[in-house]
């Protein structure tokens, strides 16, 4: 891949009224929407380019948010909304647990439309006090979707350009996998680079070490075989169980697993 390769991807953001989704959206483009774009009544687009570096160059990603404006008119064009979404964050309210309660309801939307697309759970609200939702639950709930969540406050800020970048390195390595017809040892290494950085905290956490494990395993980073690649998906999953607990490396075992039986 080219450096700058330059993708456009609909992001939407789902969840309750009332749940901070426009207010994570505001935090996160910093204003900068403007208010005649809009689409339909009903919702509002913003957008942000994320520049997002992996081992064989940088990609430049413009994510289109689209909010829901009206809780209630959104209803009736709940298509349009989804259509040709490359990925969401799904958000609930720690405060209000029928937020939590209705995630499902959400997710069900989402992929009645686009299909399986990436995404990611959200609870918002952290800075405030009275919390009805446990990280067990959201624990649960990622686990059952084999996906990821995080605690976000638009208030203070706290991870919502992380909660955005992750959505975005997902989008990034769907994208990738999708696009690669031939999969070879080299483009499934990228595709391992991506994902280990996202699981594990981002580029500038996670690339030394990746870099550090791909060199014990002392494979040839142009032409890999299946088995330097096999050696190292067990080496990473080893390193994420250190860094986060059994459950992502098991995730990430199954994952690397089938990505490298597709190498033709
Ligand atoms: P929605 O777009 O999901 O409907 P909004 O939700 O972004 O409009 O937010 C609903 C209310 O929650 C707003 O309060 C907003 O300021 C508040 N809110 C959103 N995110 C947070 C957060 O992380 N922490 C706190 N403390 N409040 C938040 P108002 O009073 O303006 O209706
Ligand atoms: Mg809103």
């Amino acid at each position: 891949m080219p450096d700058n390769y330059f993708l456009k991807k609909k992001v939407c953001l789902l969840g309750d009224g009332a749940v901070g989704k426009t207010s994570l959206i505001r935090k996160f483009v910093y204003d900068q929407f403007s208010d005649d774009y809009i689409i339909t009544i009903g919702t509002k687009v913003s957008w942000k380019e994320l520049n997002l570096s992996g081992l064989r160059g940088s990609y430049k990603i413009k994510l289109m948010i689209w909010d829901i404006i009206g809780q209630r008119e959104f209803e009736k064009l709940q298509h349009e909304f989804f259509r040709g979404a490359h990925g969401a964050l799904i958000v609930c309210d720690l405060t209000r647990y029928e937020t939590f309660e209705n995630l499902r309801y959400w997710i069900r939307r989402l992929k009645a439309v686009s299909g399986e697309v990436p995404f990611i759970f959200l609870g918002n609200k952290c800075d405030l006090d009275t919390q009805e939702i446990s990280k067990r639950d959201l624990e649960t709930i990622s686990a059952d979707y084999e996906t990821e969540f995080m605690f976000t406050s638009a208030k203070t800020g706290e991870n919502v350009e992380r909660a955005f970048t992750l959505l975005g390195r997902n989008i990034l390595a769907d994208h990738l996998r999708e696009h690669t017809r031939t999969h070879t040892t080299a483009s499934i290494l990228d595709r391992i680079v991506v994902d280990f950085c996202n699981t594990n905290g981002g580029v500038e956490l996670a690339m030394p070490l990746f870099k550090q494990e791909f060199e014990k395993c002392g494979a040839n980073f142009a032409n890999p075989s299946t088995g330097d690649l096999e050696n190292l998906s067990e080496a990473l999953a080893a390193l994420t169980a250190n860094l986060l607990d059994d459950a992502h490396a098991d995730l990430m075992r199954k994952r690397y697993k089938v990505w490298i039986s597709e190498v033709q």
